[in-house]
Order: C-alpha cells, then structure tokens, then sequence
C-alpha cells in the first residue's frame, strides 16, 4: 500500500476513534462511575468566593487581602494541600556549571543547586535555567515545575522537547528554567516523602494536615524562587510559575501561596487544579484520593464521598491568583479534566478580579476551540488535542507574558 493511502487510512481510523471516545457519556474505573455526561452533572452551590465564614460579605481590596484571602489559604492548608512549612535554617545557591555561548551563543545556560538545611538535614533542589544574551537588562523567566521525564529540560539540547521548548522561548526575549519534582518528592506513594518531607519537616507525616507531594514541589518553586531573587541576570519581579497536570495544580498553589510569582499558566491542571470539584465530570476527589492520595493532605480523603461538604472549591484557588494574571488550559479529548469545569472556575472567580477593577474578557461559556484569551487578566484556552503542555500552549503562554507586560 502506499504510503499516502496508509496515512489516510490510519487517520480515518483516529477520527473514528475519536469520535467514539467523544460519545462515551460513562466510564467505569477503579469501581467508580466516571461521568462525562454535561446533563448529569448535579445541581450544586460553590462557596461564595466573597463571603466570609462568618456570613459577612467582602466588598474591598483591603477586606479581601486582610480577611477573606487569608481564611480561604487556611481553608485550602487544612483541607486540600496541607501545611506549608516557611522556616528552614539555611539555603546556599551552587552555580554548578555555566556556558555563555549555550544555543549557538543566543543564551547563557546556568545549572545551579540550591542546597537547604533544616535541623542539620538537607535536600538538594538543581535547576537548569537558560538566560536570553540579546537584552539590555534582567530577563524576565518563565519557571516549569517539570513533572516529565528530565530529558524534557536536557541542558546540551541534544533532547529539544515540546513540552519546554526552551529556544523558542529564548528567541522571544525570555529566560527559562526548570526544576524536577521528584528532587523535592518522588511521584509514588510509598517514597513521596523522602525529600523535603521527610528529611527538613518530618513532623508534617505526623498531621492530617500535614504536606504531602504537591505541598513539597510547590515549596520547591518557592525556593527556585529564592534564587531569583539572587540573580543578576533575572528580573525577580517578572517570574511566571508554569506547570502541566498534576504540575498545573502545583503551579496554581505555588502562585497562591507566594505572591512573588508574578503570573502562574496552568496547563490541564484537572481536578483539584482549576477544574471545580462540585461538578463531579471526569475525574473526581474520590478518584483522585484513592490514585493519587499521597499529593494531598490526609484530610482532603473525608471529602471523597462528600465534596458538596468541601468549604472550599477550586474557584476559590483561582482567585487567589488575584490581582496577578493567571493563564490556564484545556483540551478537546482530555475530558477528564473537566474543561468546562476548568473554565467554570475562572469564571466563579470574577468578583474578586473586580474588586481590584482588573479588566476580564469572560464570556458565560467557554470560548471556541483554538480561540485564546489574552486581553484578560484571567486568561484562557480550549485547543483541540489531548492532555498535554505542547508548542501550542507556549506560544500563548508567550502572547499573555506579552500583553500583560511580565518583560
Ligand atoms: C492523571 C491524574 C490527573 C492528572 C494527570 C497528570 O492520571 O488523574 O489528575 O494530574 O494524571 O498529572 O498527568
């Protein structure tokens, strides 16, 4: 057969396929019903993102940052994602290699450990950052909190990965970095806590509310975070936290719980990301809590039966990014992220944007497919394609830096 025929034939297939997983309106996995069903999806009240646990109502800047902000951070740390350990006892940056003429001489690469001690015990976090030459003053950086493999963000460039293309982001005036989870908390469920956990906040093991997976990369980000701010080279004002997936949750409370991240892109982050629990479509707190219970507090289980008990739901999160601007993804086949949920939750977390004035291009709905949201400060798209973080998404991650002004 030939080659062109073979082609048409396999992508007949793919859209038959496709076509067939897009009818599905259920699934079973792990003894759960999965509902990809929009019309049995429940009725259901999201916590009000304005009124306090006393009833009271917020209806200023000041009353939102002194009152609410704080009970709905104490609400996700007790609930959802744990405690966030601030105290260690020392931090020490290693520049471990650097090449000036890295890219054909477009950017400086810089591996550097940072090295944290806490009760004589310490982990240490590498990164790899490249720094754009072509410019006149500190670079502005887009951080990937990598949840892949480490060949994604290969220093030599011998690996050139979709997933952080590092050139095109060079070539667009920006520095790029990276640091890997599993140097703060392998991805498993029986090793999480060697790391940071177990090795500076041993006592969080010992709490229901204590920090598990996701706490430990967002911490991990603070501390690249920490760098910056020593960096000549980097303009420690101008840091967007980037992650994919179950990196998209962490950049979303990362960005919330450290206000220096000044813009947070969060890529089909999905349930207990930026998709709104109470919707139950796709993946759910109970699923997630029974695969991947180790990224959460242990408190967050009590609501795997009850999430319309939950005080707090991912809106909530979201509006925490307030009043920085905050991009976040979808898409078409990866429907258990809930993108319609996903976008339900930036558009539940309005109020609190325009309690700064900030200016919103919402609609009701989700926008079209392949149709990005960029003149907002919350920012949106729905591409076509499956769950992933691929040139498409840089590219508008790119166009928001831009037309907010991160450089
Ligand atoms: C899935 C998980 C999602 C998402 C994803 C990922 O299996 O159910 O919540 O985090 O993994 O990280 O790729």
């Amino acid at each position: 057969m030939k080659k062109i025929t073979l082609l048409v034939l396999m992508l007949s297939i793919e859209m038959v396929l496709f076509q067939a997983r897009a009818q599905i309106k259920t699934d079973l996995f792990m003894g759960e019903t999965v509902n990809y069903d929009e019309d049995l999806v429940p009725q259901y009240t999201l916590p009000n993102v304005l009124q306090k646990t006393d009833g009271k109502l917020v209806k200023s800047k000041k009353a939102w940052e002194n009152e609410r902000r704080p009970e709905i951070v104490a609400l996700f740390k007790q609930n959802v994602y744990g405690q966030m350990p601030a105290a260690f006892d020392s931090i020490k940056f290693e520049l471990t290699r650097k090449v000036t003429n890295a890219m054909d001489g477009r950017a400086c690469l810089k591996e550097v450990n940072i090295n944290i001690w806490n009760k004589g015990k310490s982990v240490a976090i590498p990164i790899v950052l490249f720094i754009p030459n072509n410019r006149k003053k500190p670079a502005p950086v887009f951080l990937l909190i990598n949840n892949r493999s480490k060949k994604n963000t290969d220093p030599n460039r011998l690996v050139k990965s979709t997933f952080w293309p590092a050139e095109m982001i060079i070539e667009k005036g920006y520095a790029v970095a990276s640091f890997h989870v599993a140097d703060a908390a392998p991805d498993k469920k029986d090793s999480y806590q060697h790391g940071v956990i177990d090795q500076l906040y041993p006592e969080q093991l010992n709490f229901d509310d204590g920090m598990k997976a996701i706490g430990a990369w967002a911490w991990a980000a603070s501390r690249v975070m920490d760098y910056f701010e020593t960096d000549q080279d980097i303009d420690a004002r101008k840091v967007a936290i980037v992650g994919h997936s179950r990196g998209g949750k962490t950049s979303l409370w990362a960005g919330a719980l450290d206000q220096r991240f000044a813009m947070v892109f969060s890529s089909c982050s999905g349930n207990s990301g930026a998709s709104l629990s109470r919707r139950q479509y796709g993946e759910t707190v109970s699923l997630i809590n029974k695969q991947f219970g180790y990224w959460f507090a242990s408190n967050y289980k009590k609501y795997s039966n009850r999430v319309n008990e939950l005080p707090v739901d991912q809106h909530m999160l979201i509006a925490l990014m307030a009043p920085r601007p905050v991009y976040t993804t979808n898409a078409v086949e990866d429907r258990w992220a809930d993108p319609r949920g996903s976008y339900l939750s930036l558009v539940n977390a309005s109020p609190v944007y325009k309690l700064y004035g900030k200016k919103l291009a919402l609609s009701a709905g989700p926008p079209a497919v392949n149709v990005p949201m960029i003149n907002s400060f919350i920012g949106y798209h729905l591409r076509t394609g499956i769950h992933d973080l691929n040139v498409y998404d840089w590219e508008n991650f790119i166009r928001f830096a831009d037309y907010h002004e991160l450089k």
